[in-house]
């Protein structure tokens, strides 16, 4: 039997995470499993009664179980009654003197919360120590450990509420190291990162090595989903883009006379509602709702941006050059740009593009020369607005991929970080606008390599990662 073979007849993991009450464990276990279903969570002491298991697996493979436990709430008294039960029998070991105080419980004991959680610690294979760095190493701290080390299992400290108190890790770190606990980890909940989840299943790998190679198959698995899920969500922002880029209204001499919607507010209309489908979207995309984008202050009221994206101001909002020629129609809520053959129509007529246009031109801007000649329009979103589009979908889509499934009502960023444009943002642009009929998803359109170039490096550019793309 092969190693590997030999890992998968063992029995799960079983890892419990544990703490005083109101330090962040159901929190973190939402977070985990990317979920906001899992238990119940509040700002309050006492908030999960019983034990809760959930199961991380490997394609439908069960891997480690996780258990949530009720807070530890009178350290002082469970320590007391322990120090009480070894004074009285000196022979017994520690962990049976545990296994004692759990076993003769009565169901209405001022201790029984706590017996719940030491009846779990008993059963585990590993613990995670959940710690609000907030607090200073009070006693309730310094009893529970005294207990929990009696069980003599590996414990990994979760440091949670880091971003409000980095400074108070040097000093927790102190603390531990006289219980003899080295590992530690900075985990903040609220405000997620793939890594430090890769680097809380590393640290469970390092303490339970005969798990090793299936913690190892979780470890690529879950970065494999998480990849995924980030490339997602920024397809689904190129996909807005490409739509609003390819999108064209056209105004014919007739329709002029209609008493319809004019060709500008249709294009408004359509803008404005391809990027709701878009929020909704990457909401999904990451499992939350729009209460969590509430939560976390993004300006979206009713699934729409605050600001309308053809609002005066918008592009101030987002930190555009209103200087800049195009920027200076959107600001004053144009964003509508005449195109004709990729070229706005002012460029084009200043090209002689339409008067003196050759054949090959007019084969692929054909539709545009003879729409604009037949005295017919195309109307397509300015790049102004494809601009904020791209800033603000960029922004929640950053947002959403730092999120922590714990619910949590204060905020860390609420005002537009410096998201800035591609590189080549004007190239591709450019690009998307010269091929209109890439404006639906196609099997041509997404094998076709100039778009997959576009595709490719505005999804590099959402998730930041254009050095990584070779042109
Ligand atoms: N700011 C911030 N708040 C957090 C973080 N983790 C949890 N919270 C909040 O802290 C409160 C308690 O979280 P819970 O997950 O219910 O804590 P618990 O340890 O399970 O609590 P009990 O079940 O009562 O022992 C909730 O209001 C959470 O939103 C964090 O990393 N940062
Ligand atoms: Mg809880």
């Amino acid at each position: 039997m092969s190693a590997s073979e030999l890992q998968e007849t063992l029995p799960l993991l079983n890892v419990s995470v544990v703490g005083h009450t109101n330090t962040g464990k159901t929190s973190l276990i939402r977070t985990l499993l990317r979920s906001t279903q899992f238990g119940i969570i509040e700002d309050a002491a006492g908030t999960t009664r019983h034990v809760e298991q959930a199961t991380l697996a490997v394609d439908n493979q069960p891997i480690l179980n996780l258990y949530d436990t009720p807070g530890l709430e009178d350290s002082r008294a469970l320590y007391a009654h322990i120090r009480n039960l070894q004074a009285k029998s000196k022979s017994m070991s520690p962990v049976q003197i545990l296994k004692n105080f759990v076993e003769h419980i009565a169901i209405d004991d001022p201790l029984e919360q706590e017996a719940k959680v030491i009846r779990q610690v008993l059963r585990s294979d590993v613990l995670l120590y959940i710690i609000d760095v907030r607090e200073p190493f009070l006693e309730k701290y310094r009893l529970e450990l005294n207990v929990l080390t009696l069980v003599a299992r590996p414990i990994i400290t979760i440091f949670n509420f880091t971003a409000e108190n980095p400074q108070a890790l040097a000093k927790w770190r102190e603390h531990l190291a006289v219980y003899n606990i080295h590992t530690t980890l900075e985990f903040d909940t609220v405000a997620y990162s793939f890594e430090a989840e890769k680097r809380l299943y590393q640290k469970i790998q390092t303490l339970v090595d005969t798990h090793y190679v299936a913690l190892q198959k979780l470890i690529d698995y879950r970065a494999k989903l998480w990849k995924q899920l980030c490339h997602s969500g920024a397809k689904r922002v190129v996909e807005l883009i490409v739509s609003v880029a390819c999108h064209r209204e056209i105004t014919t001499e007739s329709s002029k006379l209609l008493p319809d919607a004019s060709p500008e507010e249709r294009l408004h209309d359509f803008v404005r509602k391809v990027e709701q489908q878009c929020l909704h979207d990457l909401l999904s995309i990451f499992s939350f709702s729009e209460k969590d984008v509430e939560i976390q202050k993004i300006p979206v009221t009713n699934g729409h941006w605050e600001l309308d994206i053809f609002a005066p101001g918008i592009l101030k909002a987002y930190g555009l050059d209103v200087g800049s020629a195009a920027a200076k129609g959107a600001a004053a809520g144009a964003g509508i740009d005449l195109m004709v053959g990729g070229l706005s129509l002012g460029a084009a007529t200043a090209l002689g593009a339409i008067a003196g246009a050759g054949w090959s031109t007019f084969k692929r801007y054909g539709d545009e020369i003879k729409a604009t000649i037949s005295g017919n329009k195309f109307q397509c979103a300015d790049d102004a607005t494809l601009q904020v589009l791209y800033l603000r979908q960029k922004y929640l889509l950053q947002k959403l991929m730092q999120r922590g499934h714990a619910a949590h009502t204060k905020v860390r960023v609420d005002k537009m970080d410096n998201e800035k444009l591609p590189d080549s943002w004007s190239k591709l642009i450019s690009m998307l606008r010269q091929n209109p009929m890439w404006v639906v998803p196609s099997i041509a359109r997404n094998n076709n390599p100039h778009y997959q170039v576009v595709e490719n490096q505005l999804i590099a550019a959402l998730l930041d990662q254009e050095n990584a793309v070779i042109n």
